[in-house]
């Protein structure tokens, strides 16, 4: 290290130094800070190699990103909406024959297909390159959902700072996230300040557009996130979520009617878009030509279809859509596209070529967008489900795409793997158990959640009152029958709720009206005297919704360092033996670490592993806890 620091030095290199030079120069033996960096990604590595892979580790391709020319002109719907405000944004989508697509290659699509792992450093290689050739899409889903805590949690990264990436990469296209209502990024109703300064902030830094739900379709549970949005002068778009069949006329509860007047309701919130979310792809192809064809005629907002391809039908319903006239439809690169994600954006626009809705979208551009998901996906194999193909019993289940690729997991860490089926089943016989509930994120954590439990203790729609009574229920199910996520359609089932609450008061009024506002100030002077830290407004708000996962992602920041710029199969899977990788630790301060080899336990049970780096031996000890 220390050969090092002198052959850098500029004095060294301009050659103007005599004898006295290492003499007069004491800096050079400050070696620990760059050594002790060093050693914080050896440990990082060391870690992975001893407990997860021993070494061995996939080859992965190297995905191929496509040169863009240097004269690109980088306008689209961005400019739009900054020029002209929502209501011209609208006026634009309205004037237009094609169909827009929004691509949730950055959201939804990993979120559904890959439990949410897609690192930043994969989206900003290939972020300049799907602005340049992709400028005609009409936005893209990026952010929220549950991108949000993952990014934190399993990635060791900022959501925030993928943001800014993003958006300094994509200066033209409109950004959208998914905004869970009352819940935000979280799975629990927030404080009314948490919700409006975070959409505040997120409007501050760089999202256009506000994909807004409510887990139970609840207007309530909304409203905070709507009328803040309105003030921000971006784009309300407000969702209602579909579920049941409205070809089936023998299920009553969610028909036409029932989404007509959700419709309306939206519209008399100022909405600018009205958002059908099919977050299970229930919506089949003949519902969404009835249904977007009856709505059109009911309300004025465009209409954006969000579904999943589950079932294989996917790309049937956003054609289907499209004869009825829906203005915009989301679909995902065909890379990352299929299964429970959305559909194949690519066929899509195939499909559509020559015809009156044509996306004058360029094929050959997209393919080289796919093209690099495609490879990019392979080192994200590990978090995709064992579905390989469309499955129309998810018709029967009605499980949301992003649920169905964790469900599985959830499952087996409860030792129930073998129970899968039975699992899916409970989910549906839950479902009708709790009045046949809207599910999506959080209403569906409690219809799963109660799947489970029922699946362990023996549990159906007829012991539950009897058998179940003594028992005491999974968090996320006393939440919902405390009416802590809001309330549902038709009510609770009062016998129930007495059961699961065991005296617990309900509240039939938004969650919100009732929490106590969030003391930003505390939250600053806590990290302060814990951390020595100084939050910036966006991490208050990150600790606001997620103290504990914020604390374990600044615990590893500050213990193995800040790996956002790492390569992927790096970050997930270390190196293998003999390895050589060049990683950039912090900006523009890069390491070329080998790894070497691996020793057997020593009698405290820690394992040597041999690194080069930079071209020094270097030996580090790691507990083995297999
Ligand atoms: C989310 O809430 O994250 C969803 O994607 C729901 O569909
Ligand atoms: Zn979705």
């Amino acid at each position: 290290d220390f050969l090092i620091n002198v052959l850098q030095h500029p004095m060294f290199i301009h050659g103007n130094c005599d004898t006295k030079f290492i003499d007069d120069h004491p800096e050079l033996f400050d070696i620990e800070e760059q050594k002790s960096e060093g050693t914080n990604v050896l440990r990082y590595f060391g870690n992975i190699i001893v407990n997860e892979t021993f070494g061995n580790k996939p080859d992965f391709d190297e995905p191929f990103i496509p040169e863009i020319p240097v004269d690109t002109n980088f306008t689209g719907t961005k400019q739009i909406l900054d020029e002209q405000g929502p209501d011209g944004l609208v006026k634009w989508i309205k004037s237009q024959n094609k169909l827009l697509l929004c691509d949730t290659t950055f959201r939804d699509a990993h979120q559904s297909i890959a439990a949410t792992r897609v690192r930043s450093r994969d989206m900003i290689k290939i972020a300049r390159e799907t602005a340049a050739l992709a400028p005609d899409l009409f936005s893209l889903e990026m952010w929220g959902g549950a991108t949000f805590d993952v990014a934190y949690r399993y990635l060791k990264e900022s959501p925030w700072r993928r943001l800014d990436e993003l958006r300094k990469r994509i200066p033209n296209l409109c950004f959208q996230m998914l905004l869970r209502g009352a819940n935000a990024v979280g799975y629990k109703n927030y404080p009314d300040n948490v919700i409006r300064a975070f959409v505040q902030e997120s409007a501050k830094n760089g999202i256009d557009i506000f994909r807004i739900f409510d887990s139970l379709n609840w207007m309530d549970g909304m409203k905070i996130s709507i009328e803040e949005v309105l003030k921000t002068g971006k784009v309300a778009e407000v969702s209602m979520c579909y579920t049941g069949d409205i070809l089936d006329e023998s299920r009553t509860k969610y028909n036409l009617d029932y989404y007509v007047k959700m419709a309306h309701e939206i519209e008399n919130t100022g909405a600018h878009i009205l958002a059908i979310k099919d977050m299970s792809g229930l919506l089949k192809p003949a519902a969404a030509h009835k249904l977007i064809k009856t709505l059109k005629e009911e309300v004025k907002m465009p209409i954006h279809l969000h579904t999943h391809d589950t079932t294989g039908n996917g790309v049937a319903t956003v054609l289907m859509a499209c004869m009825a006239g829906v203005e915009i439809a989301d679909a995902a690169f065909n890379g990352m596209s299929g299964l429970t994600s959305q559909p194949a954006l690519n066929s899509i626009v195939a499909a559509l070529k020559n015809t009156p809705r044509d996306t004058e979208l360029n094929e050959d551009n997209l393919q080289l967008l796919s093209d690099y998901w495609g490879t990019t996906r392979q080192v994200y194999g590990n978090f995709e489900s064992e579905m390989k193909s469309g499955s129309t019993e998810i018709y029967k289940y009605e499980i949301p795409g992003g649920q169905y690729s964790n469900l599985r997991a959830q499952v087996e860490s409860f030792g129930l793997g073998h129970k899968f089926k039975e699992v899916k089943d409970k989910y549906k016989e839950a479902n009708l158990m709790l009045g046949d509930i809207v599910k999506v994120t959080p209403s569906s954590k409690t219809v799963g959640d109660l799947a489970i439990f029922m699946v362990q203790n023996d549990l159906t729609a007829d012991n539950i009152k009897t058998k179940g009574k003594d028992l005491s229920y999974p968090d996320s199910l006393v939440d919902f029958y405390s009416g802590m996520i809001g309330q549902p359609e038709g009510g609770f089932d009062p016998e129930l709720q007495k059961i699961v609450l065991k005296g617990i008061e309900p509240i039939t009024v938004r969650p919100g009206a009732l929490l106590p506002d969030e003391d930003f100030d505390a939250i600053r002077k806590e990290f302060r005297d814990e951390y020595d830290y100084e939050l910036n407004d966006r991490e208050v708000l990150s600790v606001a919704l997620y103290p504990k996962v914020f604390r374990e992602y600044l615990d590893f920041i500050q213990d193995y360092g800040d790996f956002m710029r790492m390569e992927s199969h790096a970050f997930f899977y270390g190196l293998k033996k003999g390895e050589v990788i060049d990683v950039e630790i912090s900006k523009g301060k890069r390491l070329i670490i080998k790894f070497v080899n691996m020793g057997a336990p020593n009698d405290e049970g820690m394992c040597p592993v041999m690194f080069e780096v930079d071209g020094f031996r270097r030996e580090i000890y790691i507990e083995d806890k297999r």
